[in-house]
């Protein structure tokens, strides 16, 4: 074969994989264009908001596959119904659904069992959270094993340490997430030098001091006092009413 011909056939070749690659990029590029995305969005979006104000999702099975379920979804979460979550067709996001309005229902009750049947860990978790964040006692936590337990412990030694300010007391926490915010928490709140519950500015500012919990020696803390409404520098209606 002459170089000529070689030539003409190397000059075919790339001209047919430039012609190819130009057809492949205009076919992607016509997928790809943001046709009329904006004009589609806005009434699945307005629908929807007026499904879940008007609490009901019927108006949502008029519109196409996802968007109707996704439209039914709002409006169950919305109103905190698993009569509604039913509705959702799609497996996962009806679990979703069901999951958000049992955390909901246990965390108005405050009731950690409650929190059981939530299979999203993460919601789960959430929900126990949420009921034992006040909590400053380990006895919340009979009842609960394993993964459970632990998250308990962890939550109401946080508590603790927090109500303290207390940072090394953080250390006895498992989970290395959970002992990590309780430090930072702590860092972060305002410095009580004494621990008698009331913050240095706060001492200050009432006039009462900052390096005795009991200014003035009644037996009663400084911030116990300030809590019942007494005065923590003598006189006031503690030691007028014993
Ligand atoms: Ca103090
Ligand atoms: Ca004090
Ligand atoms: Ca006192």
């Amino acid at each position: 074969m002459s170089i000529a011909k070689l030539k003409i056939i190397a000059g075919v070749a790339v001209a047919v994989i430039i012609i190819g690659a130009a057809y492949v990029g205009v076919r992607w590029w016509r997928s790809a264009a943001p046709s009329s995305q904006p004009e589609v969005y806005t009434p699945v979006l307005k629908k929807t908001q007026a499904a879940v104000l008007a609490g009901e999702s019927e108006s949502c099975d008029a519109m196409d596959g996802e968007a109707g379920d996704i439209c039914r979804y709002e409006v169950a979460v919305s109103q905190r119904s698993s009569e509604l979550c039913a509705r959702v067709t799609d497996g996962g996001r009806r679990q979703d659904c069901l999951d958000l309005v049992a955390q909901t229902q246990a965390i108005a009750a405050g009731d950690a069992q409650a929190c059981a049947p939530i299979v999203n860990q993460e919601f789960h978790r959430d929900c126990l959270r949420n009921i034992w964040q006040g909590a400053a006692d380990l006895s919340v936590c009979a009842g609960f094993v394993a993964d459970e337990a632990q998250l308990c412990r962890d939550v109401v030694l946080g508590n603790i340490a927090r109500d303290e300010g207390r940072s090394e007391r953080c250390r006895d926490i498992t989970d290395a997430a959970e002992r990590e915010s309780c430090a930072r928490a702590i860092a972060q709140q305002p410095k009580d030098t004494d621990g008698d519950g009331l913050s240095d500015s706060a001492e200050l500012a009432i006039g009462a001091n900052p390096f005795n919990p009991d200014t003035d020696g009644d037996g009663f803390s400084d911030g116990d006092e300030v809590k019942n409404g007494y005065n923590p520098k003598g006189e006031g209606k503690l030691l007028s009413n014993k």
